[in-house]
């Protein structure tokens, strides 16, 4: 058997040593390290990464305690095509996720981690999905022999003795395994198996496949034990509007991937909402239970923000630059000859020369871009400067306001309101966005996203929709429902709503409606911001045209909208409410 070094084995749970016992007699690994979380844990890992090249340290005075990593070029974003649902009933896994039976997932990962970890170091790493006491909050242990993996949970997830101390000598912890293998697409796969709260990741180093308390346990096998608990786990940024009266409302909102979270959860109001704050609780993940009061809870389970880091600057996301400027670790960005990072869409001018994301010399004139467009910033929440104190609360913040939102180009309007939370879950589940480079795929594409959980949902779609219906028995209070889009875009190709901070006007229009005192019109859609109910002080070099045009309605868009949602409808058809079915037929008529 391997030694168990440096420090030995920190917990007594035998359920974790036997299977960390079991796991070492596997994979074949010269030493396991037993994490602890500790500050001298964290520095002799970031020395050692230092010493193999896994990371670069940046400039210390201008970004002290920052460091650089680059990613194989051929593991840059999730891969939803290496990704598995595998359960004993197909069925169960649903016609939107790939299935392999667990036996035969089982055997094909074990003899791929035969031996895997041999002359290497296996890092046992536990830690916790939420604040601690929580009664959502849930422990997961990864094995991995990636030091970035174990540096980033550090980051995003509470790491080290603290999940030992709720775990105590109880079984139930998520058993996330991860092996680096040769980073070759042919030989990566991403398996859940939520019958037995375990994910299994190989062959990839990048972000969302191998941090396992993220997409794998936060969303993926959590939305499985939300169905069987009476609670939800969603792809949904979290966040606290103060009015300048001390007035606090809650929001969620679930947009996909690298279409607005972290920004939206991050919104420095605009000059004109003298007063206004927005504070973050969570820009990625949401888990949601209904109070004792009946009004619906959310936490975010996470302890770090993974954020796309092109398009971020001081315009864009002033409290994620300020958040950024120290103890983060960022993937794939272009690296600059002062030992600074750069990216497509960043404050400073595009550096004379630097190093682009593949570690090539990149100018001015190259024709590639210098940052991947998935490149990503790894930082603490506890950096960002609008943290919400609730943020550690065990009991969440209560939600007034539910958000679907997408990357539209056309058809959608910028914000309507459901009627209902019936027609509430039919515009979430309906909801289709064009794809981004956060996953490998067609880049533009409008594919159909329900809830922004097409990736993340650990069961059949169908059932999920099922589940939102079912939860608003169990909520006397409901939050409204609301869709938004950022994105459309005019005849020039420009998007017509300039976005970012200015979305501060969409989420007080929001807050309002969720108190009961905002105008508001009905339209086939639903409800509409009425003619003055927009405040726009401060926008004099808008086009207030452009805003009719951001907010108006097709019949003929819609028409096909509803046409492309009959592709959901009949891939989730065995599974699928009716009340999704008499939605539609609702929206229909009311064109
Ligand atoms: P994941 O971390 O992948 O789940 O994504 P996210 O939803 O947190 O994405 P993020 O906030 O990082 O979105 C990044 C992309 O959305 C960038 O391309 C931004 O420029 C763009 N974006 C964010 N907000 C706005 C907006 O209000 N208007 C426009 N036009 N673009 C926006
Ligand atoms: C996403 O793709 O939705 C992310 C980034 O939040 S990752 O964690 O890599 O999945
Ligand atoms: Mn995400």
């Amino acid at each position: 058997m391997p030694a168990k070094s440096p420090g030995s084995c920190n917990t007594t749970n035998h359920a974790v040593t036997s299977w960390v016992d079991e796991i070492a007699h596997l994979t074949r690994p010269e030493r396991i390290h037993w994490c602890d979380g500790s500050e001298e844990e964290k520095s002799a890992l970031t020395k050692l990464a230092v010493e193999l090249g896994i990371l670069i340290p940046l400039n210390q005075e201008k970004r002290p305690g920052c460091y650089y990593h680059r990613s194989n070029p051929n593991d840059v974003a999730r891969v939803e095509q290496c990704t598995y649902i595998c359960t004993a009933n197909a069925e169960d896994a649903g016609p939107t996720n790939n299935w392999m039976a667990p036996d035969k997932m089982y055997a094909k990962l074990r003899a791929l981690c035969d031996g895997a970890m041999r002359g290497r170091t296996m890092y046992v790493v536990p830690y916790l999905m939420g604040p601690p006491g929580s009664p959502l909050c849930k422990v997961g242990v990864e094995i991995t022999d990636s030091i970035y993996v174990v540096l980033s949970m550090r980051i995003m997830a509470r790491m080290g003795r603290q999940a030992y101390d709720q775990l105590r000598d109880s079984p139930h912890f998520n058993r996330g395994l991860h092996c680096m293998l040769d980073i070759n697409p042919e030989r990566r796969f991403i398996a859940h198996f939520p019958e037995d709260n375990a994910v299994i990741s190989v062959g990839s180093n990048y972000g969302g496949n191998v941090l396992l308390g993220k997409k794998c346990l936060a969303l993926r096998i959590g939305s499985w034990l939300g169905r069987k608990e009476g609670w939800l786990a969603e792809h949904m940024l979290i966040l606290g509007v103060e009015s300048p009266e001390g007035k606090k409302t809650y929001a969620v909102a679930a947009f996909p991937s690298a279409c607005g979270k972290t920004n939206f959860a991050m919104l420095v109001p605009p000059p004109a909402f003298k007063g206004w704050k927005v504070w973050t609780i969570g820009d990625d993940i949401a888990w949601m239970k209904p109070g004792p009061d009946g009004r619906l809870y959310a936490i975010n389970p996470e302890a770090g923000y993974f954020g796309v880091a092109p398009g971020t600057s001081t315009k864009s996301n002033a409290n994620a630059m300020q958040m950024i400027q120290r103890d983060t670790i960022f993937t794939n960005v272009a690296l600059t000859p002062d030992g600074d990072v750069w990216w497509e869409g960043h404050d400073a001018p595009p550096p004379q020369e630097c190093l682009d994301w593949r570690g090539q010399k990149w100018t001015p004139d190259s024709k590639e871009k210098a940052a991947h467009p998935n490149s990503r910033f790894c930082a603490p929440a506890a950096n960002n400067p609008m943290l919400a104190r609730e943020h550690d609360d065990p009991l969440g913040v209560p939600v007034s306001a539910i958000i679907f939102g997408a990357r539209r180009s056309t058809t959608m309007p910028l914000v309507y309101q459901a009627f209902n939370w019936i027609h509430g879950v039919y515009v979430g589940a309906t909801m289709g966005s064009e794809m981004t480079a956060a996953a490998a795929g067609n880049i533009g594409q409008v594919r159909l996203d329900p809830m922004a959980m097409l990736p993340f949902c650990g069961y059949n779609m169908g059932d999920y929709v099922l589940h939102w219906l079912r939860m608003r028995k169990l909520i006397s209070s409901p939050p409204r429902i609301f869709h938004v889009n950022w994105f459309r875009k005019g005849a020039d190709g420009k998007f017509l709503w300039p976005g970012f901070g200015e979305n501060m006007r969409v989420l007080k229009w929001i807050v309002d409606r969720c108190h009961g005192h905002a105008d508001a019109e009905e339209t086939p859609l639903g409800w509409v911001p009425g003619p003055r109910a927009f405040d726009l002080t401060g926008m004099e070099n808008f086009d207030v045209e452009d805003l009719e045009k951001a907010q108006a309605f097709d019949v003929e868009e819609w028409r096909n909208e509803v046409i492309k949602s009959n592709e959901l409808f009949l891939k989730l058809y065995p599974h699928l409410p009716k009340e999704l079915i008499f939605q539609r037929e609702l929206l229909i008529s009311r064109f």
